[in-house]
């Protein structure tokens, strides 16, 4: 019997990166997860049978504590990140986008290059980089949040340009409006603003993000899926959302 391939998700304790644990797990996955809260990324995890590790990807330390001892590697879901604030270019608040940069940006390179030998010893190994509408349209108020989510539709171009010929897939997806703590982050525990993101429409939920990660990662070894663009029904851009009164 072939051993089960191994999925490491970055940020797994909540939201999109918890609902791509649980959907990969079922494909038959070994899952290793990180992110900082462990108690909550044990609740993910234990039930999955999950390696769940600490892990901050603003750390290189933390970063390459994580990777040691993970000997095998065929899927990376590259999720850790998200916004902070919603603020004018001339109020920025410069660690806020600091942070944006380091956690979607710097963090996703850094797991990456220290799972990549692993990843390609796979063949296939399989990057998922988890974008964003964001990172396709900019809005008022987003340009640092923006800034980090154009650049990771960039690297993810960059990775399948240098590694063409060997055998590693690099898919992005890139979700709209997804109900999760992003917004209750963003605005830093203010729960009424986060709420009012969602108010008279109905987002996409977790779980929707995480079947098309599935999908990606499930094709023919041969298929490479670039990019997914997934919105709410109720979204037409980052800017125009239809809501109910
Ligand atoms: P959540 O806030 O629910 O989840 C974010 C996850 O990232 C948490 O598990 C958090 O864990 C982890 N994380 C944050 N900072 C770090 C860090 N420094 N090191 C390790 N892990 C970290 O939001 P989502 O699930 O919505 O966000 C997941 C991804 O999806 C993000 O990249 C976000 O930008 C992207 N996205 C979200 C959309 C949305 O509308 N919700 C739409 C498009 C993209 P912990 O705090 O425990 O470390
Ligand atoms: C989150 C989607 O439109 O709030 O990445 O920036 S958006």
């Amino acid at each position: 019997m072939s051993e089960a391939k191994v999925a490491v998700v970055t940020g797994a304790s909540s939201g999109i990166g918890a609902a791509v644990a649980r959907s990969l797990s079922l494909q038959g996955f070994r899952l290793v997860l990180g992110a900082r809260r462990l108690d909550r990324l044990q609740q993910v995890g234990e039930p999955l049978n999950a390696d769940c590790r600490y892990l901050d990807v603003t750390s290189a330390s933390s970063v390459a504590e994580f990777c040691k001892s993970i000997d095998r590697s065929d899927v990376l879901v590259n999720n850790a990140g998200g916004a902070l604030g919603l603020d004018s270019i001339e109020n920025a608040i410069e660690d806020d986008w600091e942070q944006m940069y380091n956690t979607n940006v710097l963090g996703l390179m850094r797991v990456t290059r220290a799972l990549l030998p692993s990843l390609e010893a796979a063949n296939p190994g399989h990057v998922v980089n988890i974008g964003s509408i964001a990172g396709r349209e900019p809005y008022p108020g987003g340009a640092g949040y923006n800034a980090a989510k154009f650049a990771v539709k960039a690297i993810t171009q960059v990775m399948r340009m240098e590694w063409l010929g060997r055998p590693i897939r690099v898919t992005e997806i890139a979700p709209g409006l997804v109900e999760t703590e992003f917004s209750l982050v963003r605005f830093k525990g203010d729960s009424e603003r986060a709420d009012r993101v969602y108010n008279g429409l109905e987002p996409l939920t977790a779980e929707d993000v995480a079947e098309a990660v599935c999908w990606a990662v499930t094709r023919p070894s041969h298929v490479n899926i670039d990019e997914i663009v997934l919105k709410p029904l109720a979204q037409a851009s980052a800017t125009m959302v239809s809501r109910k009164q």
